[in-house]
């Protein structure tokens, strides 16, 4: 099949998992073209059936704001139109099922009929998505494409909840490749140079929103570093990075707090975790979960949204009421302070990860493409 993929190309988890779904389509023979603003950070490598198209936005003095979905829509028909595409697989509604909606309406005229996909991945659809300044443009995107899929259960009753849909929603989850995974076992691990061999490891990873709650993570961590010799890695950045780093020199653990920045070496970092915690006030699926825990690495997350569909509550990890940072550290103590247990939950979580494996989740997709192109065209 030749399929166009639509994602933001940058740290969020809905760019990789688009990401890494096109480079997995065009290992399995697919022909896959990227349209984005930028080459997507996780895209490795252009070949001979993997395309990347940049939509371009002209400054010009009149636009406040530049006319992204004008753009990508113009360029989604132009690279239908080169490429004879089969199907086009839009990732987060805003604005890119609404982009694709008008590639297709202008598209339909040249007698071109192209179905369209669109994966939710979450505050497209409950931070952002459902805000009145943009409820009735996504409850129309969603609405008018040609499939709907979200990455849980619970971003699909969210949906439901929160628009009027007339449309299927199917659950397909998001997925790790564990081929990748593997490249940085082992020896590539990172631990003598971040902490000692005598000290916990202790890991986040996140766009470093409000939505992640990072001085939940600081908190917890305080007292777990009272108790057990540990670090905590900060992986990632965003709008709350500076109120943390204060957070943590007020708090005097500056030297046990490590912020990393943005990375593109997040499984070499979580190959030497033991704990990974994610206290988000909300979280469609937490695919940063996920990669914990095929990193073997067990999850202190809270049990909103998709979180208590990943992660199992005393199997892989522990989940807690938002803000309830008392009851996550007694849980991060629990496993920290037991060896034995600690192993056990890693081990755990390494084999749950496996139900979210690629080779589970692809041919879902594939199927749906499948579908989609016997029923439409
Ligand atoms: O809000 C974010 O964290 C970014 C957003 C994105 O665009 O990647 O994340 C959402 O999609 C991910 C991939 O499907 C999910 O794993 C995240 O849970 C989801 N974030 C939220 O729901 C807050």
């Amino acid at each position: 099949m030749k399929i166009g993929i639509v994602c933001y190309p940058t740290y969020g988890g809905s760019g990789v998992m688009a990401t890494e779904l096109g480079m997995a389509l065009a290992k399995k023979g697919h022909e896959v073209h990227f349209v984005t603003s930028h080459q997507p950070v996780r895209l490795e490598f252009l070949g001979s059936n993997l395309f990347f198209h940049e939509v371009f936005v002209e400054e010009y003095p009149l636009f406040h704001y530049q006319p992204y979905e004008l753009a990508l829509s113009s360029k989604l028909v132009e690279v239908v139109e080169k490429y004879e595409l089969d199907i086009l697989h839009v990732h987060y509604a805003i604005p890119h099922a609404y982009a694709a909606y008008m590639a297709k309406k202008m598209l339909g005229q040249k007698g071109v009929d192209i179905p369209i996909v669109t994966t939710l991945h979450g505050t497209d659809i409950t931070l952002v998505g459902s805000h009145p300044f943009y409820k009735t443009a996504v409850e129309f995107s969603i609405n008018n494409s040609d499939v709907v899929t979200a990455v849980s259960e619970s971003l699909r009753t969210d949906t439901l909840r929160l628009f009027t849909i007339y449309n299927k929603i199917s659950v397909i989850y998001n997925f790790i490749d564990f081929e990748y995974q593997k490249n940085w076992e082992d020896d590539d691990c990172l631990r003598i140079s971040l902490a000692r061999d005598d000290e916990k490891v202790i890991t986040h990873v996140s766009n470093f929103r409000p939505v992640k709650r990072i001085d939940d993570v600081i908190s917890v961590f305080n007292e777990i570093q009272k108790k057990v010799k540990s670090k905590l890695l900060m992986v990632g950045d965003g709008p709350e990075r500076e109120k943390a780093e204060n957070y943590a020199r007020e708090l005097g653990i500056k030297d046990k707090v490590l912020f990393l920045g943005k990375s593109d070496e997040v499984r070499k970092i979580l190959c030497l975790s033991d704990l990974f915690i994610l206290p988000s006030e909300t979280e469609s699926f937490g695919l940063a979960a996920l990669e914990a825990m095929a990193a073997r690495t067990p999850v202190i997350s809270t049990n909103t949204g998709g979180l208590p569909e990943v992660n199992l509550q005393g199997r892989t990890g522990f989940l807690s009421d938002v803000g309830d940072t008392e009851d996550m550290i007694k849980n991060a103590l629990y496993l920290l302070e037991d060896e034995v247990k600690l192993d056990e939950f890693k081990d755990n979580a390494y084999e749950f990860a496996h139900r979210f494996s690629i080779e589970k989740i692809l041919p879902k997709y594939e199927a749906v493409y499948r579908e989609v192109l016997f029923d439409c065209c």
